[in-house]
């Protein structure tokens, strides 16, 4: 990694062996230690930390003085010596010339940097342009950036066209869970609960494989560690395939994303050490699922959908990522192609939906999609929704629409599930959840 700045060099770009040249760092003012006549400052850079070194007597003591007196948390600039120092963090310090302070930071800090001090997480999210100066938060966003990018590079490869779908719409897709209404001039409207009808829409334009990664807007009531009221989804759609392909290509994106972040030196400050999930993910359908729970004790009756704790319930028995195929179609979206009884002896009341489960928590769902304008209609009017509403949906099935299947991922659940964190907070830069709007 190379500093944009001309001149400046990032921590991580110094070693012992440019002992005696001149360089400049910059960054924060990490940590300050003053042992007998020597004094310590950590500078604090993206790449890592420099260790700038005083002895009282050697610099000038107008500088001694000044470095002394810096707040912890300063932005400063240093020119000075470099000479090799075992003790020191990459195996060397800085003797410094000069110092200048960029920005002076306030004393009193709202949180403590360092990671000695610990803090609780709405003290953390409410200082977050603080919170993210420490080693661990630095790093789960980087690996963030990383997972994206991860994603891009294989959508792409497998010649993926992204797309940019309207977050501003008239319609709900997603059942069950509710919608932020906003004013839009004299109408009402709503924001996106997910890109899930204009997904479908391109497939009537011979794009034939779409994605886009963007936020979607769930009005969820309740507050708990894997829900916010914004997050990231990956969503796909891919024409001519059924459900069986769709899942095929999800697992193989998250054996990827795995395999593109396990040699992320970042990983260690996380304790973490990954294991790439095997593929292909183990499968069971509804109805196993369902004996399963109860073989359990979990009370659950044929066609409910699954409780968190059900989830939990089905995670410790399987303790790996899974799919859950073969839902009922009074509990999936009215999109979701259901059974076809003649060629897979299916019942009409089963539909080629999936979910795609981490023992924790939900990952992604997705599922063949009806592409029968008749049938699509009924599923929508079945469903207590009118198909006014949908008008704009429904017309583009009926010029010639393929047969297509697709997913949602959580970047968020991904996210938390690899790294093993509990609170899905901590993986979004600025959360919104019931009771935070600001930061
Ligand atoms: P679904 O509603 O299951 O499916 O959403 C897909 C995935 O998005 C993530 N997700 C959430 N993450 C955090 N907080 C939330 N409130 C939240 N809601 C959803 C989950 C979930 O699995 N249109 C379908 C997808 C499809 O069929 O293509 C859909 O939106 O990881």
């Amino acid at each position: 990694m190379k500093s944009p700045i001309r001149n400046r060099k990032y921590a991580t770009e110094i070693t012992a062996d440019n002992e005696g040249e001149h360089v400049r760092i910059a960054g924060w003012v990490h940590e300050k230690r003053h042992l007998g006549g020597v004094f310590f400052l950590v500078v604090r850079d993206l790449g890592g930390f420099a260790q700038v070194t005083l002895h009282k007597g050697e610099v000038e003591k107008e500088l001694f003085e000044r470095v002394k007196k810096v707040p912890r948390e300063s932005v400063v600039a240093i020119e000075g010596k470099v000479k090799s120092e075992k003790k020191a963090p990459n195996g060397y310090e800085i003797i410094p010339e000069r110092m200048e302070v960029q920005s002076e930071a306030s004393q009193v800090l709202p949180l403590d940097t360092t990671g000695k001090v610990g803090a609780e997480l709405d003290t953390r999210l409410d200082a977050r342009f603080m919170d993210l100066r420490t080693e661990r938060t630095k790093h789960i966003f980087i690996i963030r950036s990383r997972v994206l990018k991860a994603i891009r590079d294989f959508l792409d490869e497998r010649g993926f066209i992204e797309t940019n779908t309207p977050k501003i719409v008239s319609a709900a897709t997603e059942g069950g869970t509710a919608l932020f209404p906003i004013s839009y001039f004299e109408r009402e409207a709503f924001l996106n609960q997910s890109p899930q009808l204009y997904k479908q829409m391109l497939m009537a334009s011979g794009f034939d494989k779409v994605y886009e990664i963007a936020p979607i807007f769930r009005a969820e009531e309740h507050d708990t560690t894997k829900h916010l009221n914004e997050a990231t989804s990956v969503d796909i759609e891919v024409a001519f395939v059924s459900d069986k392909e769709v899942m095929a290509l999800l697992e193989e994106l998250i054996a990827f994303v795995y395999t593109k972040v396990m040699d992320y030196p970042g990983l260690a400050k996380l304790n973490l050490k990954l294991d790439v999930p095997k593929t292909p993910f183990r499968r069971i359908n509804y109805d196993e699922a369902i004996k399963l729970l109860s073989e359990a004790g979990e009370e659950i009756e044929w066609g409910e959908d699954l409780s968190t704790s059900a989830e939990h319930t089905l995670g410790d028995i399987i303790s790996e990522l899974y799919f859950i195929t073969d839902w009922p179609c009074a509990i999936k979206p009215f999109y979701a192609q259901p059974g076809d009884v003649e060629a897979e002896g299916k019942r009409k009341d089963i539909c080629n939906a999936f979910d795609l489960m981490h023992p924790k928590v939900e990952l992604a769902s997705g599922s063949q999609r009806v592409h029968s304008y008749e049938l699509l209609k009924r599923n929508i009017e079945s469903k207590g929704l009118s198909a006014d509403g949908f008008e704009f949906y429904l017309d583009s099935f009926r010029y010639g629409m393929p047969p297509h299947a697709g997913w949602g991922l959580g970047v968020e659940r991904l996210l938390m599930s690899m790294l093993g964190i509990d609170n899905i907070r901590e993986v979004v830069l600025f959360p919104r959840d019931r009771r935070r709007l600001a930061p």
